[in-house]
């Protein structure tokens, strides 16, 4: 474990002794959901990964300290901050420099997450290439981090509100495996089917663990994606999805909301214009994806 990682002591004790252990991001806390939602899911992400055999490592920056694994206090006041910077790994050492603290998005998780050792890590969405980036730019820095850090991310998907089209050639370009679990075509974090095929996909997580060991001895750098479908009770089917999704980004147009306000206003307003229903199927995609990373990296664990 590196020495700038504070980890608390069960997922200390759980990686020392080489147990399954499951990274889990803070963005989705201070900036995904409203309080006190945000809380509520934390803590049932956390029993997911437990029930599933596995340690839960909650990863965020707190006062300069990056804290792999939140005990219950920690977790209550950051999904009650309103302070709470969002990190990636442009601003992740510029945090713990300030002595500030902030939650983790997707690649800067995967940073801290591999710093202490951890292989698996579970999310709602990742972020990638917005829609119009030919004229924004706006393209997620999780794309890279998934090109360069070794951790494999269990997620619904891109976010539905991102081109993912364009997020899966800028994928391909990086090298990046992305992998549907239990079907032939990629999620759409809201919805179960995108309606586009994914470039891979399996039926176990067995089939994962054999595909990291084999790039591992090939000495393939870099993360692993798998799209894990919202299960289907709890999905808005993507037709209505997009209706919504499309008024939103009007709106955030209008709004004049850029760069790092993007992603958090587009699901803040969502939420809004779905009275509600996109915040359940959020919480039921991430508990998914915690149960999905659990079993694989028991299985992981055990090899
Ligand atoms: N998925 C969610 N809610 C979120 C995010 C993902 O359901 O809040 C966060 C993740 O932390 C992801 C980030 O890394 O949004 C992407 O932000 P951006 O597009 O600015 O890179
Ligand atoms: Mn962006």
């Amino acid at each position: 474990m590196h020495p700038s990682v504070s980890a608390s002591p069960d997922v200390k004790h759980a990686i020392e002794s080489n147990k399954a252990v499951v990274a889990l991001e803070s963005t989705i806390i201070t900036h995904g959901m409203p309080y006190p939602q945000n809380l509520e899911t934390a803590q049932a992400v956390e029993a997911k990964v437990i029930a599933a055999g596995a340690t839960p490592a909650t990863i965020a920056v707190l006062n300069g300290e990056l804290k792999v694994g939140l005990d219950d206090a920690q977790l209550d006041a950051l999904a009650q901050s309103t302070g709470a910077a969002k990190l990636s790994r442009a601003d992740l050492s510029f945090a713990i420099a300030q002595r500030a603290t902030g939650s983790t998005t997707v690649a800067a998780t995967m940073i801290a997450a591999h710093l202490a050792g951890i292989e698996v890590f579970a999310t709602g969405g990742i972020g990638g290439v917005h829609r119009g980036a030919e004229n924004t730019f706006d393209i997620s820095a999780d794309l890279q981090e998934l090109a360069i850090t070794p951790v494999t991310v269990v997620s619904a998907g891109a976010k539905a509100i991102l081109d993912i089209p364009k997020t899966l050639e800028v994928l391909e370009t990086l090298g990046v495996p992305v992998i549907a679990y239990g079907q032939k075509n990629l999620p759409a974090f809201w919805s179960c089917d995108s309606g586009i095929p994914a470039p891979l996909s399996v039926n176990s997580t067995k089939e994962i663990v054999d595909f990291i060991q084999t790039r591992k001895m090939l000495g393939i750098k870099g993360g692993v994606l798998i799209g894990n479908p919202v299960p289907s009770a709890d999905e808005i089917p993507k037709n209505r999805m997009d209706l919504t999704i499309a008024q939103a980004i009007d709106d955030a147009k209008q709004a004049g909301v850029t760069g790092k306000d993007v992603t958090p206003w587009l699901l803040g307003h969502i939420v809004k214009l779905t009275e509600g229903n996109s915040l359940v199927t959020n919480q039921a995609l991430i508990k998914n994806n915690a149960d999905l990373a659990a079993r694989l990296a028991v299985d992981l664990a055990n090899t």
